[in-house]
């Protein structure tokens, strides 16, 4: 074991909205990975002779890092890491084999679904015991030790190749290289009915999965082709790529362009979806139809009488204040509790473990339950798919009749990708200050009747997270939210939240874009966003 000492502590290991990322460079820089792992592990309490479940999502440097924590676990004594067969594992895969092999927690390295490569980003998460991603007061802990941390500890033992299972001794760790598949597809096995699922999509029904070619590829060839048998090619982007053959692994209409015309203008399949770098985001759309991720969460959470895994009913729901209240109308109609947390699922994780919420989701194409503790891509496509064999409906059929009997939250998410920090500061700044004033005045033909930066109290540890967004509420509940994002490593990223409800009454097929744009106008007026940031329109609109 050796101690190794650098001159200078890293000042910028601050992890963001889920996890440390950065560009694949700067964790190409000697020592910068090894000490934001040492100050992980200094974290940890008992981690000697502990289990750690240690993946990745294939990404540029995922097999280096692997090798080098196993390293550092050796020197750190850890009593089991757990490796899944080339260091590939989802999110949401290490997520259950952290709760199955009850392990102190999990590394995974993924940036999500910023691009890798070599000139892409890198990323480290940490999740803890219960699954889930580590809590700010955890990951505060973690910066703060970074600060000052000039050296950490590492062996020089030969890691074994990651291409073979396996257990192997290496000095008082054992080194175990499984299969990061299995475990998790007969999760999916015990929650949805597979035959079912199959036999809609082999009767005239037909599905595209775009694994974006990220960590979801074999998963989804598992689950699709080996499991319920469909054709080798309703999985595209299916071989797990350094650089994800040059695609921004992230799920939206703007970066998976192409399915998003196979279905929405070539119409080509009933159904098709796509994950994200790590396997936690899901896109849902239908032939001619996009499902936006809020009308997800609310049909999700309408229809569990038709999933298995939750025919006995929910504890309650949970959504991020940004994401629409679609879910809440849902939440009042069954009579169940609905919680508001800040952006993040690390906020969902005490809702969970109490049994306070069983399922919960963000507009940012994440969707989740009580099966694991991070949101789950894979699980939500299924979760869709058993909703309409049970009921051999399209889509649109689906959704349509949703709106119908809840009414339509109208909703959009503008996003300014890496504009200069100063600009989005100002911007956000600019609004900070305005709140107080904004209060009984006119804003989009409205009387506002709240503004303010949101505050999350945590019921189950009463912990305070401040600075969660601002916002303008209006008196009809429409709402107009800004945040700066922090999983971005280039500039800022500005992100504006709009939504307007419209009941059953009203007109229910119109495009959101024009619905809003009484909200989306008077942003623009209010904060000069277009002039500011000298762009005609937002990088991605959602
Ligand atoms: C974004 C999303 C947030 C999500 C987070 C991590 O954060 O808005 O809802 O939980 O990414 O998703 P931000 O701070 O950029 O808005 V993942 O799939 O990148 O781990
Ligand atoms: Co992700």
């Amino acid at each position: 074991v050796n101690v190794i000492n650098i001159k200078n502590p890293f000042l910028d290991q601050k992890p963001g909205t889920s996890g440390l990322r950065k560009s694949t460079l700067k964790f190409k820089e000697e020592h910068y990975l090894e000490i934001f792992i040492e100050a992980i592990f200094k974290s940890l309490n008992n981690l000697s002779g502990s289990t750690l479940v240690v993946g990745g999502d294939g990404r540029y440097g995922n097999i280096e890092a692997i090798e080098k924590i196993i390293q550092i676990c050796v020197a750190h004594k850890v009593g089991k890491v757990i490796i899944p067969k080339n260091g590939l594992l989802s999110t949401p895969a290490t997520s259950h084999l952290i709760r199955k092999e009850e392990a102190i927690g999990g590394i995974i390295l993924s940036a999500s679904h910023n691009p890798g490569g070599i000139d892409g980003d890198f990323g480290v998460k940490l999740n803890t015991a219960n699954g889930g991603p580590a809590p700010e007061s955890i990951t505060d802990q973690i910066f703060q030790c970074s600060q000052s941390l000039k050296s950490y500890k590492i062996s020089n033992i030969k890691i074994p190749d990651l291409d073979k299972f396996g257990v192997f001794s290496l000095g008082e760790t054992s080194l175990e290289i499984i299969d990061g598949l299995k475990d998790y597809s007969d999760l999916m096995e015990n929650i949805f009915d597979f035959d079912q699922i199959s036999d809609f999509l082999k009767n005239d029904f037909s599905l595209i999965f775009d694994a974006m070619n990220a960590v979801t590829g074999p998963y989804a060839k598992n689950i699709f082709v080996e499991k319920m048998g469909l054709v080798d090619a309703c999985v595209m982007n299916g071989t797990p790529l350094e650089d994800f053959g040059g695609l921004h692994p992230d799920p939206n209409l703007t970066y998976a362009s192409k399915l998003a015309d196979l279905l929405l203008v070539q119409k080509a399949y009933s159904f098709g979806a796509a994950c994200d770098g790590d396997g936690d985001r899901n896109m849902i759309l239908g032939q001619g139809c996009f499902v936006n991720p809020s009308d997800s969460l609310a049909v999700i959470t309408a229809n569990t009488n038709c999933v298995p895994g939750y025919k006995d009913g929910i504890a309650g729901v949970a959504r991020s204040m940004p994401t629409s209240s679609a879910v809440d109308f849902v939440a009042r109609a069954l009579n169940i509790p609905c919680f508001e947390t800040p952006t993040g699922w690390k906020f969902f994780g005490n809702l969970l473990d109490s049994n306070l919420i069983t399922i919960c989701g963000e507009e940012s194409f994440g969707t989740g339950s009580n099966h694991v503790r991070e949101k789950d891509g894979l699980w939500a496509v299924l979760y869709w798919l058993q909703i309409l064999a049970v009921k051999n409906c399209s889509v649109s059929e689906l959704i349509q009749n949703h709106w119908k009997q809840y009414g339509r939250n109208y909703y959009s998410r503008h996003d300014y990708e890496a504009i200069p920090s100063t600009i989005a500061n100002q911007i956000f700044n600019n609004l900070s200050s305005m709140l107080p004033s904004l209060k009984d005045n006119k804003f989009a033909g409205n009387l506002v009747k709240q503004a303010d930066n949101f505050s999350y109290l945590d019921p189950v540890d009463n912990s305070v997270s401040k600075n969660q967004g601002l916002r303008i509420i209006l008196e009809d509940n429409s709402r107009v939210i800004i945040r700066l994002s922090g999983t971005g490593t280039k500039g800022s990223t500005l992100r504006l939240y709009f939504e307007k409800f419209a009941n059953s009454q009203h007109n229910l097929d119109l495009n959101p874009q024009i619905a809003l744009k009484d909200l989306i106008n008077d942003l623009d007026h209010l904060l000069n966003i277009s002039k500011l940031t000298k762009m005609e329109k937002p990088t991605v609109i959602t």
